[in-house]
């Protein structure tokens, strides 16, 4: 069986009229006119009329198989194409059952419960496959501003002996006879590793065992993270603030096809980004009428009501030490308050981050403060004697960045094998 093709679709025009070619691909649509029939081909790159004639077809052929097919490119009366591929000789490489699961043109529209359990199909929907295009970009985008701001990226280890954030939310499970844990998030490793690396970040899988059932809770989910030594946290918001702005731009730039599949009209977004202290936001709060008392956390429907007179990206920093985990550093002036930050896209939270504790006594006091099991958290506390930084760090969702470039409310769509307390398959 011959494998090769000699272009994708997406590298063919008119200019090669008369050229002899061979693509492959899924059969997207399949009309038969008396002694011709059309089909439309895709593959990941585009779509191509075909045109078969005087040549046996099965007569049960069905759309999304694959084939390949050798012909020559001429022009078309097609009005949605530039030109047709007039066939040779078509191999049916795979037959696609029929009916399949979903509508994978999405003509009939499926519940996303089905979508998901026929994920890859549901791919072959140019809506969905635009999505993983994009998310492929901001990943290649992230990388190349981290690394040009000299951060080394770094993989932690996601079976762990203790949790790293401290509280519950851990899933456990059994390591050779002992207890492990699956990581919450990189915290304890991206901050020692600022010891020898100075700046790090990591883009992985990290896990929550919360049974939230919202848009933009997910049991595994993709944490970018961040850790630089000699940096306060109003300079790690300043990386986090440049790049959400590049990521912007360079999908604004080379995502265009997607977003006009997607009917996103994305904006790169205005700089600077507000920055407002928790206590502004509780005076705001307490302007439209509801009163916070300070170390109150704020629930969705204080943080939506902060989001609108905020529109777009926030930052909502100096939050009491009281909502933070303990190794967030207090501010000078005042050990009430913390050196820590929130971004928020409206009543979404994208990241938190702050400055940390870089003094092993005062980590090891914090620890103790907070009725942390200091036994877990040894090895972690011998780090911080061997020349530990002062230091700043953040953690940002990737799929909830995804949900605000691409303008779906639900990180189940941004991720292709969700998992949440419902769902394990596939
Ligand atoms: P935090 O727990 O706030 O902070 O997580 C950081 C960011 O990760 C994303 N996130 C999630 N996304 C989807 N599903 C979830 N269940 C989920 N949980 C978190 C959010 C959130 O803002 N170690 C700190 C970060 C730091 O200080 O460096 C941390 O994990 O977008």
């Amino acid at each position: 069986m011959r494998l090769k093709k000699t272009h994708d679709i997406g590298q063919l025009s008119l200019d090669a009229k008369d050229h002899q070619v061979v693509i492959g691909g899924w059969i997207e649509d399949l009309r038969k006119l008396g002694k011709i029939t059309f089909l439309t081909v895709r593959d990941v790159t585009g779509l191509a009329q075909v045109i078969v004639k005087d040549i046996p077809l099965p007569e049960d052929l069905t759309r999304q198989s694959v084939v390949l097919v050798n012909g020559i490119i001429q022009s078309t009366k097609a009005r949605d194409f530039a030109f047709e591929i007039k066939t040779d000789s078509i191999e049916i490489i795979t037959k696609a059952k029929h009916p399949l699961p979903i509508d994978p043109i999405g003509r009939l529209e499926s519940n996303i419960d089905n979508r998901l359990n026929a994920r890859a199909l549901d791919l072959r929907n140019q809506r969905v496959a635009a999505i993983f295009k994009i998310r492929h970009r901001v990943l290649e985008s992230l990388r190349k501003t981290l690394s040009e701001k000299k951060f080394i990226e770094i993989t932690t280890p996601k079976i762990i002996g203790s949790a790293s954030e401290g509280g519950a939310n851990l899933f456990s499970l059994e390591y050779f006879g002992k207890k492990a844990y699956l990581a919450q998030s990189p915290q304890l490793y991206k901050e020692q590793l600022t010891i020898g690396l100075e700046r790090v970040f990591e883009i992985a899988s990290f896990y929550r065992a919360e049974k939230s059932h919202t848009g933009r809770h997910l049991s595994e989910f993709t944490s970018i993270d961040i850790e630089a030594a000699f940096m306060d946290y109003t300079d790690v918001m300043e990386v986090l603030e440049e790049l959400v702005v590049s990521v912007f731009r360079d999908v604004v730039q080379n995502c265009k096809d997607e977003l006009k599949i997607l009917e996103r009209d994305l904006a790169v977004p205005k700089q600077p980004f507000a920055r407002i202290t928790y206590s502004r936001a509780l005076d705001e709060l307490a302007k439209s009428g509801t009163v916070l008392r300070f170390g109150d956390d704020l629930l969705d429907s204080h943080l939506k009501a902060i989001g609108s007179n905020h529109p777009g990206f926030f930052f909502l920093m100096d939050w009491p030490m009281s909502l933070k985990p303990f190794y967030i550093h207090e501010k000078d002036e005042d050990s009430k308050v913390s050196r820590s930050f929130d971004l928020q896209f409206g009543y979404l939270e994208l990241s938190s981050g702050g400055r940390r504790l870089h003094d092993p006594a005062k980590l090891r006091a914090r620890l103790e403060e907070q009725g942390l099991n200091l036994s877990s958290f040894e090895d972690h506390l011998r780090s911080f004697e061997w020349g530990m930084p002062p230091h700043s760090g953040w953690g940002m969702g990737l799929e909830r960045l995804m949900t605000v470039i691409v303008g779906i409310d639900n990180v189940r769509e941004v991720v292709l094998y969700p998992r949440d307390p419902e769902r394990l398959f596939p």
